[in-house]
């Protein structure tokens, strides 16, 4: 002879998940039907410029001019001298995204309104907002087996924010690298150098400085399960023909990688970087990467193209190999996951989900910590 009706309680008996609450990351439990992920729709997109200042528009995205099938492209060219790096010390989190957030709020709460009927105010109409990144780390973990990661989460108005956070391991790596790796790195970005022009005529200027604080980053909203997702993601270049399909269909992922001389590196390279690849131009839906294959002095010796939707089959007859449902399930499952824990709206409180290989992820929670990620300017912004 009542309605339903609810009280909120906080820190009381009535909570009920233990801290042994965990999620399990065994392979075997997310074999199941590939889950719905629907079709991600480009909804913006960001420019960082050579001192990593945000602009909202696309004036870092190149345009891909497409090398002989073995350019010799030497990768070591212009290292050091002409290499401007990002300073790694210093920690963004999601800020070009909140800001990216800030300038398009009237558009995408006015979409959101449009689709669902509902009244825009204070309603971004998504669950998740992060860099494909995190996204692409949780993929691969159920086949990870070297390093851990930690992401911390924030509730606010109802949207959780994730946001990376280094850990002891990865941070000693960064600090103690050898210079021989500090070189392979800059191999990379020089290949785009090499591949990408500024302009869809232009020709790629290889003379140039390499300046890793520039980045074009796409923004797209989908759905994986019932969770509604928005991030971005860095985007190398696009396919220069004006005709080509409107983003993300139009957008490619530049690689490098070891030349593969013998079957052991063959499969090496389907179970471990292609699983990293798919992972990671599958969730913006960039259609293809480009492959060059270098030797051991940077010289690229061959370019690849792989479609992103056939690396499932490339690898198939790898024994024991990834699967891209396991990698889906458990990614949705870790949102479900990650959902029931953060209850609290909070924007001082953030949930800390860590793991590390052979291990369930766990969870801390942390209030008025160096872990809280939501600068003021966003939440006062936001809320107000
Ligand atoms: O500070 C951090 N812990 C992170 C910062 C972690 C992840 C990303 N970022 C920043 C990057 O600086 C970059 O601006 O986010 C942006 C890219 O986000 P994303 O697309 O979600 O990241 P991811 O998919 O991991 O990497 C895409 C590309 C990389 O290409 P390759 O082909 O190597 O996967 O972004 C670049 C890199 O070119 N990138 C970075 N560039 C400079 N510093 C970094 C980094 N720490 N991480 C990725
Ligand atoms: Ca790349």
């Amino acid at each position: 002879h009542r309605e339903v009706s609810y009280s909120i309680h906080r820190d009381t008996q009535y909570c009920f998940l233990p801290d042994w609450y965990t999620l399990s990351t065994r392979r075997q439990l997310y074999e199941r039907d590939f889950p719905l992920y629907k079709q991600p729709v480009e909804v913006g997109c960001f420019s960082l410029d050579s001192e990593r200042k945000f602009y909202n528009d696309d004036r870092q995205l190149r345009y891909y001019v497409e090398p002989e099938k073995s350019p010799h492209f030497k990768l070591s060219d212009g290292y050091p001298e002409r290499y401007m790096r990002r300073n790694e010390g210093v920690k963004e989190g999601i800020d070009h995204i909140l800001r990216w957030i800030l300038a398009n709020r009237s558009k995408l709460e006015v979409s959101h309104a449009a689709a669902t009927g509902s009244s825009p105010a204070c309603d971004l109409g998504v669950d998740f907002i992060t860099w494909r990144g995190h996204l692409t780390k949780l993929l691969t973990t159920p086949y990870e087996t070297r390093e851990g990661w930690m992401l911390a989460v924030t509730r606010l108005q109802g949207t959780l924010y994730m946001s990376e956070v280094e850990t002891e391991t990865a941070r000693w790596d960064r600090e103690t690298r050898s210079e021989r790796h500090k070189q392979m790195m800059y191999w990379g970005y020089k290949f785009e150098q090499y591949t990408c022009a500024a302009e869809p005529g232009g020709r790629p200027d290889e003379s140039g400085v390499v300046n890793t604080n520039e980045a074009f980053c796409t923004v797209v909203r989908t759905r994986l399960a019932a969770h509604r997702l928005l991030f971005s993601g860095e985007v190398d270049c696009r396919d220069r023909d004006p005709q080509a399909p409107p983003a993300p269909a139009c957008y490619l992922e530049l690689k490098t990688s070891a030349e593969i001389c013998t079957p052991k590196q063959r499969s090496n390279f389907h179970r471990y970087k292609l699983l990293k690849w798919w992972a990671q131009s599958f969730l913006p839906g960039v259609p293809r990467i480009i492959a060059g294959f270098r030797d051991d002095d940077g010289v690229v010796v061959s370019v690849e193209t792989y479609q992103t939707s056939k690396i499932s089959q490339l690898i198939k007859n790898e024994y024991n190999c990834w699967k891209p449902t396991v990698c889906m399930n458990f990614c949705s499952d870790f949102l479900s996951f990650a959902r029931s824990v953060v209850r609290e709206d909070n924007p001082r409180v953030v949930y800390l989900f860590s793991w590390e290989p052979h291990r369930e992820v766990s969870y801390s929670i942390h209030r008025d910590t160096q872990y809280c990620f939501l600068p003021d300017w966003y939440v006062s912004e936001i809320t107000h």
